[in-house]
C-alpha cells in the first residue's frame, strides 16, 4: 500500500512512524509512506498556504491553490483522498479495515484553520475524525490512522502478534493478564491461572472479558 501525507508540520511525523510494527512494514516494503510539505506547492516568496476568511471572522483558511496543485501531483484515479477533520466520519476498526484494502491513500492533515470548502467538494473523498476532542492539527490523527491501517496489511504482524490478534477479534475487552511473580507486594495472581486446568482458565477468561465489557463498555454489547 502507498500512503502520502500532505502536512504543514512534516517534522511531527518523524518518530512515531519510524518505530515498531510500522517501521517493520516500511522496511518489508508493505507500506510505502511519503510525508509531503504543503508549502512545497506554493510559488510566492513567503510560501503562503492560508488567507483570511471571506465574510470575516477569526482565524485563517487554507487556500485552494496549493492543495489543488499538491493533490493534482500526488493523486491518481484510484487514490482515496482523506481530509483529517474534526467534522469527519468517526474513525473506527471497521473504517481501518476498509482503508487497508486500498492501493493508495492521500491524507490531508488539516491545521487549526479551516480548509476552503471547494477543496473538500472537489478533491476530498472522505473527511475523517479520530474522536470528539479538539487537537491543534490533523497530524496526530493522520499518524493514528496510518498506525491502525498498517497493522492490518497482510504480513505486517508477526505470526505471534497475528494469532493473538485473531483470538481477540471478538468485540469484547480483554481479560486481565498476569505474569511472574505469583505474588507481588501482597497481591496474588488468581488461583485458577496457576491451576494448569486449561478449560477452567478459558472459562474464567471468557467471564472476565464479559464482566469488564459490561462494566466499562456496555455500548460494545448492544
Ligand atoms: C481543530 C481543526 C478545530 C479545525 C476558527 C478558525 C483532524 C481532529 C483534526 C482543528 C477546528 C481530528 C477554527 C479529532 C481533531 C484537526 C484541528 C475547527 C477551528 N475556528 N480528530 N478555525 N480531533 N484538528 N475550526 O481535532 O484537524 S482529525
Amino acid at each position: 500500500m502507498k500512503i502520502d501525507v500532505l502536512t504543514l508540520f512534516p517534522a511531527m511525523f518523524a518518530g512515531p512512524l519510524d518505530e515498531s510494527i510500522v517501521k517493520r512494514a516500511r522496511t518489508k516494503g508493505l507500506l510505502d509512506l511519503t510525508i509531503v510539505n504543503l508549502r512545497d506547492f506554493t510559488h510566492d516568496r513567503h510560501k503562503t498556504v492560508d488567507d483570511r476568511p471571506f465574510g470575516g471572522g477569526p482565524g485563517m483558511v487554507l487556500k485552494p491553490e496549493p492543495l489543488f496543485e499538491a493533490v493534482g501531483a500526488l493523486a491518481q484515479q484510484s487514490t482515496r483522498v482523506l481530509l483529517m477533520s474534526p467534522a469527519g466520519r468517526k474513525f473506527d476498526q471497521a473504517l481501518a479495515r476498509e482503508l487497508a484494502q486500498e492501493q493508495h491513500l492521500l491524507l490531508i492533515s488539516g491545521s487549526y484553520e479551516g480548509v476552503d470548502e471547494r477543496v473538500i467538494e472537489t478533491l476530498v473523498d472522505d473527511e475523517v475524525s479520530i474522536g470528539d476532542f479538539v487537537l491543534t492539527n490533523g497530524a496526530l490523527p493522520a499518524m493514528v490512522l496510518i498506525d491502525a491501517v498498517t497493522r492490518l496489511l497482510p504480513g505486517a504482524l508477526g505470526d505471534d502478534e497475528s494469532s493473538r490478534d485473531e483470538s481477540f477479534s471478538t468485540a469484547l475487552l480483554e481479560y486481565p493478564h498476569y505474569t511472574r511473580p505469583a505474588e507481588f507486594a501482597g497481591q496474588k495472581v488468581p488461583e485458577v491461572l496457576l491451576s494448569g486446568n486449561h478449560a477452567e482458565i478459558a472459562q474464567w477468561r471468557k467471564e472476565q472479558a464479559e464482566l469488564r465489557t459490561r462494566q466499562r463498555r456496555p455500548d460494545l454489547l448492544q
